[in-house]
């Protein structure tokens, strides 16, 4: 049987602070402006807090290029406004993780600064550096900012790597010394009291040290090659032992190129290595590239399927379809057109906290915010895009409309906005003129003023959600049985402990269904539903959700 784990039985919310709620009139949000929403936070059901990077960073990429691991980034506030968050979550019986960048840092962190100086410096070793080969970079790879992953430092003649921005020089991990910094960072967050923390692009760490070639097996999707690196499970290991088994935390690895098979290895809660990891494989469904791709429900089971034959009594999973890095949870697997945008976003949360594994739910979600109305390149802040628009636009790759149409369904900058809080001007997330990015224009039919005094609201659905699992330890701990596993529209399943069973059924279509139930599965009592007037029995209405009792 499974072990109990607070970590396990939590609903984590997401905020990306940057633009969840500006309390100084700059534009720019900040840690006053989240403690100001606490209780927006408990109401919504919320146990733990997932706070993306709140550290000091020139922002090359929104606070994933950390300059001081130990200090707050000014924009945000101070390490007193840290403190009074994590004490005024506390207060509420609420938990919080923190961002941890430790595959790369800033180019302006002081280790670079001091690294790039020289062949000699004794901070040389805390990065990656190796000479060209004939006129150009060590080896093939390829920034997932675009361009290739290495750029030559005049300084020193030699080329530094970076998986990311050239702003973002990957940290090497073969250096005990490094690995002692990592860990004594960890430890002074830990020692505040923070909960945990989310692992940013943590399965590449670890580097092939020949720097070969990309194998041809891999040249299009590279983050398959540079997961998993040979010493992975070992630094792993080596952290999980030196800092996580000396407190009580959650972990959960952002584990981009980790394949499904390669998962209970990171998870597998007798190797001492990660609680959970975030698989890409469900938010990826609905892109190919930067363009939108038509997904089809049943490879959405499927992944889901395969989720549960890993877990096993000793793996964990999570489960999310939106954070930073992706367009709308509602715009990309709901339906964003009206009357269908509510209906939708309240089934997409029924199905992220009836599913097995721990829910994460994104800023903006729970008022089924969606996509932005991008047209131009101008209005986009986000340095993915920038960057590929020189490296495939401007080189006569991709025709611009295609371009645009495509990042129109997939940038990371749709999820970015600001939240909506009101229909006062900028949403109610600014005071100041203008917002650090556009708010959607949405925000006078979509924002938390609205939802709360709603009670058909999604935010008031996630706050039921998250009181029936409170209540029925089978939504956390049960068993998953996928009941239709090839049906287009419908999504049914079980979770079973013990003796109690609960069916999930979703209609991921507009149209009316009439759901076929295998022998022995038979509807009891409504727990819940998302529309006013629910259907009856075996028949759904489009987009409907209902979560009953077995019989
Ligand atoms: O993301 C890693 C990552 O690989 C994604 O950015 C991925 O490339 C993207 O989803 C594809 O569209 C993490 C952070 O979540 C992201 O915000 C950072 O930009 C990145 O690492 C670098 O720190
Ligand atoms: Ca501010």
């Amino acid at each position: 049987t499974i072990r109990r784990r607070w970590w396990k039985e939590a609903v984590v919310y997401q905020i990306y602070p940057r633009s969840f709620q500006d309390s100084n009139g700059d534009g720019i949000g900040d840690i006053p402006g989240i403690i100001s929403r606490l209780d927006y936070l408990k109401g919504l059901g919320v146990d733990v807090v997932w706070l993306s990077p709140h550290y000091d960073s020139p922002n090359a990429d929104n606070g994933y290029d950390i300059r001081d691991y130990r200090k707050v980034m000014a924009e945000f506030g101070t390490m007193e406004d840290f403190d009074a968050l994590l004490a005024g979550l506390k207060a509420r019986g609420m938990r919080l993780i923190i961002d941890l960048v430790v595959n790369h840092s800033s180019d302006e962190h002081v280790w670079f600064v001091e690294s790039r100086k020289s062949k000699d410096n004794p901070y040389r070793d805390y990065y990656i550096w190796r000479p060209g080969r004939g006129d150009g970079p060590p080896n093939d790879w390829r920034s997932y900012f675009s361009g290739s992953a290495w750029t030559l430092d005049p300084a020193t003649g030699e080329y530094y790597l970076h998986l990311f921005a050239e702003k973002q020089p990957d940290l090497n991990w073969e250096n005990d010394k490094l690995r002692a910094e990592v860990y004594d960072l960890m430890r002074f967050w830990l020692d505040k009291g923070v909960d945990g923390f989310r692992m940013d692009v943590i399965p590449m760490i670890s580097k092939e040290q020949t720097f070969p070639n990309y194998p041809p097996e891999h040249r299009e999707r590279t983050e398959y090659y540079h997961a998993v690196g040979p010493r992975m499970h070992e630094f792993l290991q080596e952290m999980n032992r030196e800092v996580l088994s000396k407190y009580d935390v959650m972990t959960v690895g952002e584990a981009f190129g980790v394949t499904p098979a390669q998962t209970p290895d990171l998870v597998d809660e007798r190797r001492g290595e990660l609680n959970m990891i975030f698989n890409f494989d469900a938010v990826l469904l609905c892109r190919a590239g930067h363009r939108y791709r038509q997904w089809a429900l049943p490879e959405l089971k499927a992944i889901y399927r395969r989720q549960e034959e890993n877990a096993g009594p000793y793996c964990w999973n999570t489960v999310f379809l939106s954070n930073h890095d992706n367009a709308r949870m509602v715009s990309s697997f709901g339906d964003d057109a009206e009357p269908w945008r509510v209906p939708s976003a309240k089934l997409l949360a029924t199905m992220l906290m009836t599913l097995h594994g721990t829910p994460f739910v994104y800023q903006g979600d729970e008022l089924a915010m969606t996509n932005y109305p991008f047209t131009s390149l101008e209005q986009y802040d986000d340095i993915a895009v920038r960057n590929a628009w020189k490296a495939d636009v401007v080189t006569g790759r991709v025709p611009a409309s295609e371009f645009l149409d495509g990042m129109a369904r997939t940038s990371r900058d749709h999820a970015r906005t600001p939240m909506q809080w009101s229909n006062a001007p900028n949403g109610g997330f600014t005071t100041a003129d203008k917002a650090w990015l556009t708010v959607n224009p949405n925000y006078p039919e979509i924002n938390a003023e609205t939802a709360l005094a709603d009670p058909g609201s999604v935010y008031h659905h996630y706050a039921k959600l998250a009181e029936l699992r409170r209540a029925h330890p089978a939504l956390v701990y049960g068993d998953y049985v996928d009941l239709a596993p090839e049906h287009l529209q419908l999504f049914a399943y079980t979770r079973t402990l013990g003796d109690e069973t609960l069916l999930v059924l979703l209609n991921f279509s507009r149209e009316t269904i009439e759901v076929d139930l295998p022998a022995g599965v038979e509807i009891g009592d409504r727990l819940i539903a998302n529309l006013a007037a629910p259907s009856e029995g075996t028949r759904l209405s489009g987009w409907e959700a209902r979560v009953h009792r077995c019989r």
